[in-house]
């Protein structure tokens, strides 16, 4: 599969060229490979792409649940098809492994799954009434346009749990993808109408940060669902909010891994090699902090200099490799950066893994794995989420002194603890500042059916994901519904006989 694909936009159903700039998305481990090329939509072709939306929203709105689920149904089967040579392609845009491509294909089928289920699902609440009579109930409909912006690092994962969701709930969407990964964008929109998803139900524009504004910020956009970084996804948090249009951001995140003492190590050592460096940690949920209880702290860092030192690096297609590169070289430059500002300030390298694979194409964006270790909670390593394969470790003196540390700072997605003692996994349940935490397993993850998304400067809005989704996706409706006074007497009010 080397050939070189061409970006179409889908605007009302129809695939076309795009009348902007063009660009070329390329390959992250091989840049002199272009993996596809396209044109930037004009401010024109986004006016279409809403107008669209627009029009299509009445009948989709109007169209019976179940009918929508037959898309996402039909959708999954296709992805589901597709898998290996999706998951391929992924990995040549993206970077990621061969195994996390093809299972985030199978993933991106499997949401699609869940959200047509919703269909089966309760679609409202019914309550009683203070009044003789009446029942209460409350009743979804749909927002109508929604806007998606979606980040590199999850190509087909994250878009789906965003479209599915609107689209099973009754919306239409317009989608700007990342423009790093806009082939996978296009394969989910083929999908999608390739099932029969009705034209300008879904619409595809590419574009840089400005046609990301022209949309968000598009007059006729009833709800914006974004996730990237904080800074972004406060922009147009505060913009929505002038507006009144409702936002769902998942943002940021600096992820903690506490292991403390009576932890199983091995278990911790695995997941917190895979926390930090699957996908080269360009996960909002990757372990980007390890703060070890003092007492296993030395003997935990030996074993994890070992199993960094054997991470193999190179072309992710190798299925021997762990760690690819990162996704362009501007994000080498700022991750290689933040690691040399550290060192020089002070951070000691306990950890780093150089092996590359034979017939690695050094031109290729890579980091090589490495572990900080930092006195200072101001180090900008501790605080700011670097997005790469880099991990910063302090000590505890204790249980709550870890606790205290991982709550350190502005982000607050998600946190790992890892422990066999009970009490101590309760407590932080009832303690940690996060929107995910995950005892004896590694912070990165999320299943379909639950919701996802942080705290604090980690995300804004209704979360994602399982009944989460339901919330931002539609607005309810309260019903109090009776029959007035009927002119005959009712059976409940009957003499008894
Ligand atoms: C995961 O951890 O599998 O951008 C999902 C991100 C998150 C999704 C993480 N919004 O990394």
């Amino acid at each position: 599969m080397s050939e070189q694909s061409t970006l179409l936009h889908l605007i009302d159903g129809q695939w076309h060229e795009g009348g902007g700039e063009r660009f070329f998305d390329l390959n992250p481990a091989r840049p002199g490979h272009i993996v596809a090329e396209g044109m930037e939509a004009t401010e024109t072709e986004v006016d279409r792409a809403v107008d669209a939306a627009r029009r299509a929203a009445p009948a989709w709105a109007g169209t019976p649940m179940h009918a929508r689920a037959q898309v996402l149904w039909r959708g999954a089967e296709l992805l589901e098809s597709r898998a290996e040579d999706v998951g391929t392609e992924l990995v040549r845009e993206e970077g990621k492994t061969l195994g996390e491509g093809v299972g985030e294909v199978r993933r991106a089928a499997q949401v699609l799954r869940y959200y047509a289920g919703a269909a089966d699902r309760e679609a409202g609440e019914v309550y009683s009434s203070a009044r003789r009579g009446e029942q209460i109930f409350v009743v979804r409909r749909p927002v109508g346009v929604v806007a998606a912006i979606t980040p590199f690092n999850f190509p087909i994962a994250i878009p789906a749990w965003k479209i599915a969701a609107a689209l099973v709930y009754g919306n239409t969407v317009v989608w700007k993808p990342a423009m790093t990964v806009p082939l996978l964008a296009m394969r989910l929109a083929e999908v999608f109408t390739e099932a029969g998803l009705p034209n300008g139900v879904l619409n595809l524009v590419y574009g840089q940060n400005a046609t990301g504004a022209a949309l968000t910020g598009h007059p006729f956009i009833d709800a914006v669902t974004f996730t990237g970084s904080t800074p972004v996804g406060r922009l147009i948090a505060s913009d929505c909010a002038r507006r009144g249009v409702g936002v769902q951001a998942e943002m940021g995140g600096k992820n903690a891994a506490i292991v403390l003492r009576d932890a199983d190590i091995e278990l911790a050592l695995d997941q917190v090699v895979t926390g930090a460096f699957r996908s080269a940690g360009q996960k909002c949920t990757a372990t980007s902090r390890l703060i070890l209880d003092a007492p296993i702290a030395d003997e935990f860092l030996d074993l994890l200099r070992g199993r960094v030192a054997a991470l193999e690096i190179g072309d992710p297609l190798d299925p021997s490799v762990n760690v690819g590169p990162v996704i362009d070289v501007q994000a080498r430059e700022r991750i290689t950066g933040e690691i040399s500002e550290a060192v020089a300030a002070g951070a000691t390298v306990v950890a780093a893994a150089h092996q590359r694979r034979a017939g690695t194409d050094e031109t290729g964006f890579y980091v090589s794995p490495t572990v900080l270790e930092i006195e200072h909670p101001s180090a900008p390593v501790w605080k700011e989420e670097i997005f790469g394969p880099v991990l910063s470790v302090r000590r505890a003196d204790n249980f709550a002194h870890a606790v205290q540390m991982a709550n350190e700072g502005d982000y607050g997605l998600s946190a790992s603890v890892f422990t066999q003692d009970l009490t101590a996994a309760l407590a932080a349940v009832d303690s940690m500042d996060v929107g995910v935490l995950h005892v004896n397993s590694e912070t990165a993850g999320a299943d379909p059916h639950v919701p996802f998304g942080g705290v604090k400067a980690s995300g804004m809005g209704p979360k994602e994901q399982g009944e989460a989704a339901r919330d931002f996706f539609t607005q309810s409706t309260t019903v109090y519904l009776t029959g007035g006074r009927p002119p005959y007497a009712l059976p409940c009010e009957g003499a008894r006989p």
